[in-house]
């Protein structure tokens, strides 16, 4: 994590596949809300970047009004932040086909999100798919962002955003600054309860990960039947046990406590007493959560409202950008 003395523009977004996890709250929503205190932040749901894997036209609507109402029951100020939906601001799609233009596919090409969905969804590989960090070039270059809030998955797309920048500007002449990821020093890759050695995901199986609003007794079943390794020790050991160093990871981000400390408080006690306490931990947490979305499902008008709000202020900053973009580009 990086420290800022002055305000900057802040830029992130969640696709609204599946159901956001503790990975993506500990990896970027977590960051994103102590951000919106100090910084101009923009926060929206990608549902063009969920296009691009197999979804049900049918349910994307309930989605992203899902994810919406998470962000803001995790704890997002609509006073504070700017949320909105990407696909309700043009100008994202537009400035991602003047990106298309300065983007060399070899780049792309290098994705490693890239290759593993390819391999995920032998069937349907698209062009999306393959342009897809074009695509988050523009979402984060849209509002000249300064900083990206983002887990360890993303960090190379960053990258690429800054290669595409550098190359913008080079050619037709300074437009946009280069934003930098920022990834939290701890939490930036949770792995999955189901296989330590894969990222936790939420296009995957749900026993392999904790929704932000499961009930108590799923949280309890997914982390008492969580993959854990040989031995009985409360020890952090990434390469040697990274069942349980997954857990104590997770543990200390939510207790407020060390790893040190952890394994103190362990010490003698075998993985199923350290579960359990896991458990009470990750409930109690999560309360806060599971009471304010129920509160928030019952209020549609206000997200709607919320939405509204957030597309005009996007599209205020996304409007002077395309123009600017557009002149630059020999389009006016
Ligand atoms: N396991 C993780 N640990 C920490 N951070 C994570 N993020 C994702 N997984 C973890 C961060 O959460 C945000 C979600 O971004 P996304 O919706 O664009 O999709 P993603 O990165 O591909 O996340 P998922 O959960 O794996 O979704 P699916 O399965 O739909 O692809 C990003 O900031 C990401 O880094």
């Amino acid at each position: 994590m990086f420290y800022v003395s002055c305000s900057m523009r802040v830029v992130s977004g969640i696709q609204p596949s599946g159901q956001i996890h503790i990975g993506n709250y500990l990896g970027a929503i977590k960051q994103w809300i102590s951000l919106q205190e100090k910084n101009e932040c923009v926060f929206f749901v990608a549902d063009l970047h969920s296009l691009t894997v197999p979804y049900e036209p049918k349910e994307l609507q309930n989605k992203i009004i899902e994810k919406v109402i998470a962000y803001i029951a995790a704890g997002l100020d609509p006073e504070k932040s700017i949320i909105f939906v990407q696909s309700q601001v043009k100008e994202h799609t537009e400035l991602c086909w003047m990106l298309n233009t300065v983007c060399p596919i070899g780049e792309l090409e290098r994705m490693t999100q890239f290759k593993e969905k390819s391999k995920k969804f032998k069937n349907n590989i698209n062009a999306g798919l393959f342009n897809y960090p074009v695509l988050m070039a523009a979402d984060i270059l849209l509002y000249k962002a300064h900083a990206v809030p983002v887990g360890k998955d993303q960090e190379q797309h960053v990258e690429l955003v800054r290669s595409i920048a550098k190359k913008f500007n080079q050619k037709f002449g300074e437009t946009f600054p280069e934003p930098k990821s920022m990834l939290p020093k701890i939490g930036a890759k949770i792995m999955s309860l189901a296989d330590p050695k894969k990222k936790m995901s939420k296009s995957d199986d749900p026993k392999s990960y904790i929704s932000l609003f499961d009930e108590p007794e799923d949280i309890q079943k997914k982390i008492m039947s969580s993959q854990t390794d040989s031995g009985k020790d409360v020890i952090y050991n990434i390469t040697k046990k990274p069942g349980i160093s997954n857990l104590i990871v997770i543990y200390g981000l939510l207790a407020d406590k060390t790893t040190e400390e952890i394994e103190k408080q362990f010490k003698g006690k075998n993985y199923s007493e350290f579960k359990k306490s896991l458990s009470k931990t990750v409930i109690e947490y999560l309360e806060p959560f599971r009471r304010k979305q129920k509160e928030l499902l019952l209020r549609d008008v206000y997200v709607k409202e919320i939405l509204n709000k957030g597309k005009l202020r996007a599209e205020n900053i996304a409007q002077t950008t395309i123009q600017e973009a557009r002149k630059k580009m020999g389009l006016e």
